[in-house]
């Protein structure tokens, strides 16, 4: 079975043991990913979400699903593009090994990443999968119980990226 596996489509229909949100520091919602989650999984997922005080830069939290498919949502914040001088980079290395970890910790078998930053917060969108590739595959060497990870990419454009990238 592959470990990583590349999906183009909508994440709030995966069924997964956690989809993660591209979120933004105030965990409130917004436009793009997050928005479309939002209004998946229902007003409680924003309950919740209130009571979290929001989430730096570069970490996560995990919440319910509510009326989601999937067990949990894990928000992630990446950072805003702001031309890479700015630690940009390791942000979302951070962010993505952020959620790993919370799987980890929780035992989760499966989840599913968007393209974090990668829309309104502009990161290159190559750039962001090379890193996004690298740092996932580095943690699954570790002992690890995530046994499938996917790419969950909605553009074409990420997708050709993706595809190139993986195989
Ligand atoms: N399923 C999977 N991927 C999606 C979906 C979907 N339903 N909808 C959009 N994408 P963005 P960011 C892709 O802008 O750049 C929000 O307002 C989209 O094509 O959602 O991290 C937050 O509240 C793109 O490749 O997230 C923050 O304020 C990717 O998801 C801010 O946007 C990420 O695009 C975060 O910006």
């Amino acid at each position: 079975m592959e470990r990583i596996v590349l999906y183009q489509g909508d994440i709030t229909e995966m069924h997964v043991d956690a989809i993660v949100n591209a979120a933004n520091k105030s965990l409130l919602g917004g436009g793009g990913v997050d928005g479309a989650i939002h209004r998946a999984a229902g007003p409680k997922l924003l309950d919740e979400c209130k009571k979290l005080d929001g989430c730096e830069t570069g970490k996560a939290k995990i919440t319910e699903a509510y009326r989601l498919a999937c067990r949990y949502v894990i928000h992630a914040v990446g950072p805003v593009w702001y031309g890479g001088k700015n630690n940009e980079e390791e942000m979302l290395a951070s962010a993505y090994r952020n959620s790993l970890q919370l799987a980890a910790d929780k035992k989760l078998e499966s989840i599913a990443f968007p393209n974090i930053s990668t829309g309104v917060y502009r990161f290159p969108k190559k750039l962001a999968a090379e890193i996004a590739i690298k740092t996932v595959r580095a943690f699954l060497d570790k002992e690890s119980s995530l046994e499938q990870l996917f790419f969950c990419v909605f553009d074409d454009e990420n997708f050709e990226i993706y595809e190139g990238l993986l195989s």
